[in-house]
């Protein structure tokens, strides 16, 4: 086996009320969130629980080792009120993942994904705040933007304005942007 992930995490994509729900996890995840676990087995889980994080809230945490990925997302779209400079986007999140043959050329990655979608749902680009394994082949682009966690063993808070960042990913063109999917995602590969 060469892989092993998990992450936790609470968030919020606000302006001056939720546009997530249930971003706290403070309710079930089948309150507001979809779970998706490519070929599951009994060490891929998610879940909810109060002592991932020491904080006396609710946090979710995506864990796989044997399935092909490990997804739990919600899509909501931005309301036509709203301008792209209007929406925050944060997060508490741990992130790790792990080669555990460092010598093949497996690799796996935790991360949230902030994608930005047109009106039809396609994928214009995404901010990924990550952790990829040395192997894990992702690099910023012109649509994509990798934010790096510092460590695998602290939980680290990411905020930013959505119009802001989408600076740093100057091929998606901000007026096609009609919804944003919020994902916690582990994945890997060649296992
Ligand atoms: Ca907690």
């Amino acid at each position: 086996m060469h892989r092993y992930l998990s992450l936790l995490l609470m968030c919020g994509l606000a302006s001056a009320g939720m546009l997530l729900t249930n971003g706290d996890f403070e309710q079930e995840l089948s309150n507001g969130w979809t779970e998706g676990i490519g070929t599951q087995y009994i060490t891929d889980t998610i879940d909810r629980g109060l002592g991932f994080n020491p904080d006396p809230d609710f946090e979710a945490r995506v864990k796989k080792y044997d399935a092909t990925h490990a997804k739990l997302h919600q899509t909501v779209s931005i309301p036509t009120t709203m301008s792209l400079a209007d929406l925050e986007f944060t997060v508490d999140a741990r992130l790790s993942a792990r080669e555990l043959n460092p010598s093949a050329p497996y690799w796996a990655a935790a991360a949230i994904l902030i994608r930005y979608l047109d009106e039809n749902d396609n994928v214009l680009g995404d901010t990924r705040i990550c952790w990829p394994t040395p192997h894990c082949f992702w690099t910023s682009s012109s649509t994509v933007n990798l934010i790096l966690a510092a460590d695998t063993n602290n939980w680290f808070n990411y905020s930013f304005n959505v119009n802001d960042e989408l600076a740093n990913v100057p091929g998606v063109n901000p007026p096609d942007i009609l919804k944003i999917q919020v994902a916690l995602f582990d994945t890997t590969n060649g296992c």
